[in-house]
């Protein structure tokens, strides 16, 4: 098997490199990682350490790590990124620093893990979002809870097997680990995505069975992570198959994702169909099934409250998107990528 195979290459996507009218010229790879300007491309023979043109990248999709992108050597200019391939999946936020435009994180990934760590309250609200962002990516959901070492033998995380397979692991007697293995067979990815200090690294660590990715102690006294891992990076797995770490992630904001909630939170909008009004916000509407189920207590009402949070977001930045449609563009600021 060649490396690329190892880490995604399928016959689809050669077929999809091989119809390109320069492919001849260009050299296909993938991705490894996005850093300051540099982008690292993993081909069949190297890892290619391609600059990253700012005035290119203005007229290109700018490359994120798990694309497959194809390298031309440029006389001028030296190794550049020529096309990014089509994305199967991608893991889109709001982007942080501007309201209304979307960020992609990482692409292409089978899977996406959403990591929670058991040393701390579960934090209900923070779970529910990220699994919303990882069900609209395309990509199939795991959750993964670490430090199963540091939990009450009774956690309360049971509710979470109704959304997506639930894995317990702790790194210090190895449990749960070969399970997530389980879930990347060669020519897979998956992605850990959650906040810092819960241990992803540690995981990609425990799953390579060697120290590759840094990780560090969380605070004494909040036991909050110190965001260590500072790059999303691809990194191949001894047996095929490549795991993406990623920074732990503080800010995320929902973008266009109203599908993938409707999914996380299943159990409401089943219910829903049944309200009178078709536009009900389950709130004080008459002929209201989920507020009927909260009632009976069938419905948790924390829960239709998450859900009414994260509808509205989505629904204000829907009418945010519009209303900006309809106004002549204004001046866009030179985004320049250090
Ligand atoms: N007891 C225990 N500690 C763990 C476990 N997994 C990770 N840790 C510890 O948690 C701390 C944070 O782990 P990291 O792997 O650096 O966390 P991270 O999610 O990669 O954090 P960022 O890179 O900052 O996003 C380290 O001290 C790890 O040793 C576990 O299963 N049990
Ligand atoms: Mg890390
Ligand atoms: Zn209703």
């Amino acid at each position: 098997m060649s490396r690329l195979a190892d880490i995604g290459l399928d016959d689809a996507r050669r077929a999809e490199f091989e119809a390109l009218d320069d492919a001849a010229s260009v050299v296909l790879g993938r991705v490894g990682r996005v850093d300051r300007g540099e982008v690292v491309v993993l081909t069949d023979d190297d890892d290619l350490r391609v600059l990253s043109d700012s005035q290119r990248a203005q007229a290109v999709v700018a490359p994120v790590t798990g694309d497959w992108v194809t390298v031309r050597d440029d006389e001028e200019l030296g190794l550049v990124v020529e096309h990014v391939l089509e994305r199967r999946t991608s893991i889109v936020r709001r982007d942080p620093a501007e309201q209304i435009t979307d960020q992609v994180l990482v692409a292409n990934v089978d899977r996406v893990a959403v990591v929670h760590g058991l040393d701390l309250p579960a934090n209900e609200a923070r779970i529910e979002r990220f699994l919303v962002l990882a069900i609209d990516s395309g990509a199939d959901p795991l959750i993964i809870l670490t430090k199963q070492d540091l939990a009450d033998a009774q956690d309360e995380m049971g509710w979470l097997d109704e959304i997506a397979p639930v894995i317990r692991t702790s790194i210090i007697d190895g449990s749960g680990v070969s399970e997530v293995g389980e879930y990347i067979a060669d020519g897979e990815t998956l992605v850990f995505i959650g906040p810092s200090g819960v241990g992803k690294s540690s995981l990609v660590n425990a799953l390579i069975g060697e120290e590759i990715a840094e990780t560090a102690d969380v605070r004494e006294s909040d036991r909050r992570g110190r965001h260590t891992t500072t790059v999303r990076e691809l990194i191949e797995l001894p047996a095929g198959g490549v795991v993406i770490d990623t920074p732990g992630i503080r800010a995320i904001g929902l973008w266009a994702a109203d599908v993938a909630l409707d999914e996380v939170f299943a159990d409401i909008a089943a219910l829903a169909v049944d309200c009178r009004f078709r536009d009900c916000t389950h709130r004080s509407e008459p002929g209201c099934a989920v507020t009927s189920a909260v009632e009976s207590g069938d419905i948790n009402p924390m829960r239709l409250s998450r859900y009414q949070l994260l509808w509205q977001e989505l629904a204000e930045q829907a009418i945010e998107l519009e209303r900006r449609k309809h106004q002549p563009r204004p001046q866009r600021r030179n985004r320049r990528r250090r």
